[in-house]
């Protein structure tokens, strides 16, 4: 008898032709995500789960007496109760590599959009503005080319990101990390910095740290008052990272000129967050790693994981918690 698992939100054809040669699998094929209570009855008999987004609770596992493995379709995990999972011996994995140059991509759009104001005279031009001129200091856009970018967080995103600044752009990189990386120095020229420094010197602050208990509101007040007036920051990690409500200060008063975000606090984000009627700041709907490729990829290894996993085998990307 083939395995039984639960696949909670819509994925490839070919992925799933995959899963269902090793595994008995449901799926929710819907369009909408899939409402706790109908999860937690599809996970009431399963051996594997393969998830979006791995809220993983004491609370969930007791839903879900027979499971061994909790594959996540995403690089981060902060979703999971790591104590829990060890406690009730469940596997969890997540989706490193594939998307690394996706995302690295992306931050790249927040970077030019954000300081060449793309989103702003886009609008401008489609409402039929461009006979003003836009020819004053105000109007100007900042550049991107040679200027500093600070990387809070050097993991695999943040050395694709390095690359594209040092060698396409030729920025200045300073990286802060809780751990030194010389071979990256060497590599790309880039200089290792403290955290108040390279809030100091750079031109556009980027986060790319994982969610932890150390991340949590890692950017608040004390640090975007560190920060240059004509400095931009951009968040593709988690948006619980930054005190949203310090950025929003920091942003209405000019203590930075501008933000790009791919990730909120709360998400989707509230319609009335002030943020949103920002024209220095550029909003996306977390889609860091949002490429037909990257998603399939994605998808894939996580199929990969969850198949692994309930046939008894330990999952290529088991989460570094919960290994030995
Ligand atoms: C989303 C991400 O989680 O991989 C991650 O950690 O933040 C993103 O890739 C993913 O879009 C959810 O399916």
């Amino acid at each position: 008898m083939k395995p039984k698992v639960f696949i909670s939100k819509r994925i490839p054809q070919e992925v799933e032709d995959y899963i269902a040669q090793y595994c008995d699998y449901k799926i929710w094929n819907e369009e909408t995500p899939i409402p706790n209570d109908v999860l937690l009855k599809e996970v009431a008999d399963v051996e594997g789960l393969m998830t979006p987004k791995g809220i993983i609770t004491k609370e969930f596992l007791n839903s879900a007496p027979s499971l061994k493995v909790v594959s996540n379709i995403a690089v981060g995990y902060d979703a999971f109760d790591i104590e829990a999972m060890k406690e009730r011996d469940v596997w969890g994995t997540n989706t490193p590599f594939v998307l690394d140059e996706a995302v690295a991509d992306l931050v790249f759009g927040l970077i030019l959009a954000t300081s060449r104001r793309v989103v702003e005279f886009n609008n401008y031009v489609k409402e039929g503005k461009w006979d003003r001129v836009l020819d004053s200091e105000e109007s100007f856009g900042k550049d991107v080319h040679h200027s500093t970018l600070g990387i809070i967080g050097m993991g695999r995103i943040g050395e694709k990101v390095a690359r594209r600044a040092a060698l396409g752009f030729e920025m200045d990189v300073l990286y802060y990390n809780t751990k030194r990386k010389p071979e990256l120095e060497d590599k790309y020229g880039i200089t290792y910095s403290d955290m108040e420094s390279l809030l100091e010197r750079s031109d556009f602050v980027l986060l790319l740290v994982p969610l932890r208990e150390s991340t949590y509101h890692l950017m608040g007040e004390k640090q975007f008052n560190i920060m240059k007036s004509s400095a931009i920051f951009i968040n593709c990690s988690r948006g619980q990272t930054v005190n949203e409500n310090a950025l929003i200060a920091a942003l209405q008063s000019g203590v930075i000129r501008g933000a790009g975000l791919d990730v909120f606090e709360k998400e989707p984000v509230a319609v009335d967050n002030p943020i949103l009627k920002m024209d220095n700041v550029v909003v996306l709907p977390h889609i860091g790693s949002a490429t037909q490729k990257t998603r399939f990829d994605m998808a894939m290894k996580a199929a990969e994981n969850l198949v692994a996993g309930v046939t008894g085998q330990v999952p290529p990307d088991l989460v570094k918690e919960l290994q030995g």
